[in-house]
């Protein structure tokens, strides 16, 4: 992290970090893109989940009118007057939220709603949503990008030769799973024009997601990072690609495959001139779902890494933890 002598009023409270420069050649992250249709799918998820914790799916056939139209709708509630936003908040933790992330003092550079979904994965009853034109928009999305991660979940049990194919993917089409669903904007920062180059914004902290994984989708406004496996957990800045879904590998999914694949750490960094926005579906099994290597991912006398523990234990542990927190720790066998 890097510290100023004074940081600009208003960032007082956002952490600055040290960022990488995107002509940086050490920066650069050629992106694994998975054609889903395509032979050996499967593989090459598994690969790309295994050495990074995350890749982008093209040619998805989601129709861009879907995504347009939610795109539009998210555009329209973040430009509405204040007093009309705040009406669906504060988030605890739904709803919309302004800078604070969680409730337990982690703060970013960004604007939020986020949703719970029901069995039909429609927006929850629970869930402050400020328009039925906004509900409409999102449960269109969902219904698209929800089809998108249960196909990546067959690849990824094909991939690993887990049978049956739905191992995974049923924990999401289970009418009890516990599916959320965000939509970010990060305003421009200006501010950021007084700080180093070298130097950004905090957006959104760094942290690794809980559930199995996540499909996120962004305009194309740079900021999204991600930290390699290896090498040392070195930031590389991700190139948007707002006709792709990107694909990030939670925590749960890496305790069901013995952490064969990996949670990946990401983070947002504010841009001074364009606004972004991202939404994001978060894939996650029912709270009763026990969270325990696969039989099949276990070799022969290969013990698991963890103890157990269902998502219901895990979700309520992650949300008493800061966002930056390794939240597997406390439940890895020493
Ligand atoms: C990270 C992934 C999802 O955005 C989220 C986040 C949640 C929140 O914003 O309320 C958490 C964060 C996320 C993990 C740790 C806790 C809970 C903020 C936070 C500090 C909706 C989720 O499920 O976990």
């Amino acid at each position: 992290m890097v510290v100023l002598a004074k940081p600009p009023p208003a960032l007082d409270q956002i952490s600055l970090l040290r960022c990488p420069q995107p002509g940086d050649a050490a920066s650069f992250f050629g992106v694994p893109a998975v054609d889903l249709s395509s032979p050996g799918a499967a593989l090459a998820v598994v690969d790309a989940c295994e050495r990074f914790g995350f890749f982008k799916v093209v040619n998805h056939g989601v129709p861009t009118g879907v995504v347009d139209r939610l795109e539009a709708e998210a555009v329209r509630f973040f430009a509405s007057p204040q007093a009309d936003k705040d009406a669906c908040g504060p988030a605890n933790p739904l709803g919309y939220g302004n800078k604070r992330i969680g409730r337990n003092g982690d703060m970013g550079w960004l604007e939020y709603l986020l949703l719970a979904l029901d069995g039909a994965s429609s927006v929850s009853k629970a869930s402050p949503v400020p328009s039925s034109s906004l509900r409409d928009a999102v449960n269109q999305y969902v219904a698209a990008v929800r089809g998108l991660a249960t196909s990546v979940l067959e690849a990824v049990a094909e991939g690993l030769g887990v049978a049956p194919r739905d191992a995974l993917s049923g924990m999401v089409t289970d009418a009890a799973s516990d599916q959320v669903f965000r939509i970010n904007h990060y305003p421009a920062c200006p501010l950021l024009q007084r700080l180093p180059d070298s130097c950004g914004v905090t957006g959104f902290g760094e942290h690794t997601d809980p559930q199995l994984v996540s499909v996120l989708r962004s305009n194309g406004t740079a900021g999204l990072q991600v930290a390699l496996h290896d090498d040392g957990g070195r930031w590389v800045p991700v190139p948007p690609d707002r006709d792709a879904f990107f694909v990030i590998v939670g925590d749960s999914l890496q305790v069901l495959t013995n952490g064969r694949l990996k949670s990946v750490r990401h983070r947002v960094v504010a841009n001074s001139l364009k606004p972004r926005v991202s939404m994001i579906y978060f894939a996650g099994p029912a709270p009763a779902q026990r969270i325990a290597p696969l039989p099949q991912v276990l070799g022969h006398g290969e013990q698991s890494l963890y103890r157990d523990f269902t998502w219901g234990d895990y979700k309520k542990a992650a949300y008493r933890s800061r966002l930056g927190d390794n939240r597997l720790d406390p439940f890895r066998i020493q």
